[in-house]
């Protein structure tokens, strides 16, 4: 009757489900049982004279104390799961995503984006923190039993742990104007090496974006951005206009050309050539940046004349 069961959320909501859908059974039966019951056993006869009895202390501390017991049974219960269901462990894997008139953008770890469709590693806490640009949406993975609002000018989350490999459905679940039946997407859950070569492959269209392009974004997505300028002005790193083929002054006294190589030196250990008049402050971004960004950074440095 359920769907299927895709996450640990989803196997604890149905236990709580499926418990508190017999406990009803079972009282409503036993309710209406007794009600019905008492109709027939109880109806005036003739010649027999209904005795008054105006209360029977055991059956109302029995039927006083019994439900309570279970309905503080149920409220820890469900506490528990609600708590385990709102607070993501420490060691998820952030994932952020951003609703708006009608679509999902994700952006991964490494700063790549993504439209609707995504992946995700099988066995592995993977926390959604989500922001809506325009209106209300939810984010609602019937599989994984998640369904969270996503609201403007402010950050929700939700998380799962999906342990089962497979295409699962998401949807928006808060009625958000004309297209809000397009706001589908699916969810793939693969093995941790399957998810590692889809990241580096990057988004489907960066297969046909130029390189320089794809350099921007990493240009961005890396926090290049917060310590070059691309326009010549000074800023804690050197600019990066008319920085390929130009001789850079090291620290050291010596100067270098910087080429492909020298740029590529100055990623991923920038410690090594430091430029005169500036600190070692950049981080070292050694095998941190996806090899197609890598290119695109060289590309993108190249352009800037
Ligand atoms: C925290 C600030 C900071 C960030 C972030 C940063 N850099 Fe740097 N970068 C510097 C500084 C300072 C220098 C100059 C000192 C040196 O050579 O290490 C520098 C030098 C460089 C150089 C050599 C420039 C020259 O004029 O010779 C390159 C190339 C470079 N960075 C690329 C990058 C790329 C690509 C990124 C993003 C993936 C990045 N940097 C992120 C601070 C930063
Ligand atoms: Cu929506």
């Amino acid at each position: 009757m359920l769907p299927e069961q895709g996450s640990q959320h989803a196997r604890n909501v149905d236990l709580l489900f499926m418990a508190l859908f017999w406990l009803n059974v079972f009282f409503f039966v036993l309710v209406a049982g007794l009600a019905i019951y008492c109709v027939y056993a109880f109806k005036r006869r003739e010649g027999v004279k209904t005795p008054h009895i105006t209360h029977n202390l055991a059956l109302e501390l029995i039927w006083s104390v019994i439900p309570t017991i279970l309905v503080i049974g149920v409220f820890f219960w469900g506490a528990a799961g609600y708590l385990d269901y709102a607070v993501a462990p420490g060691n998820s894997l952030e994932i952020a995503v951003t609703a708006k008139k009608w679509n999902w953008s994700f952006t991964m770890p490494d700063g790549s984006v993504y439209g609707k469709d995504i992946q995700i590693p099988v066995n592995t806490n993977v926390k959604f923190v989500m922001t809506s640009n325009d209106v209300l949406h939810d984010f609602y993975v019937p599989a994984m039993r998640v369904k969270h609002d996503v609201v403007p000018n402010r950050y929700t989350e939700v998380w799962f742990n999906a342990e089962k490999e497979g295409t699962y459905h998401l949807a928006c679940a808060e009625y958000c104007g004309k297209s809000h039946s397009d706001m589908a997407g699916s969810i793939k859950v693969v093995s941790a090496a399957e998810y590692e070569k889809w990241l580096v492959n990057g988004p489907p269209e960066w297969e046909t974006m130029k390189p320089e392009d794809l350099g921007k974004i990493a240009y961005e997505a890396y926090g290049c951005n917060t310590c070059h300028s691309v326009d010549g002005s000074k800023n804690t790193g050197p600019t990066w206009k008319g920085l390929y083929g130009r001789t850079e002054k090291l620290a050291d006294g010596s100067s270098v050309v910087a080429d492909e190589a020298y740029i590529e030196e100055s990623i991923n250990y920038p410690g090594r050539k430091v430029v005169a008049g500036y600190e070692n402050q950049m981080p070292a971004f050694e095998g941190q940046i996806k090899p197609k960004l890598f290119k695109g950074l060289i590309a993108y440095i190249k352009s800037l004349k």
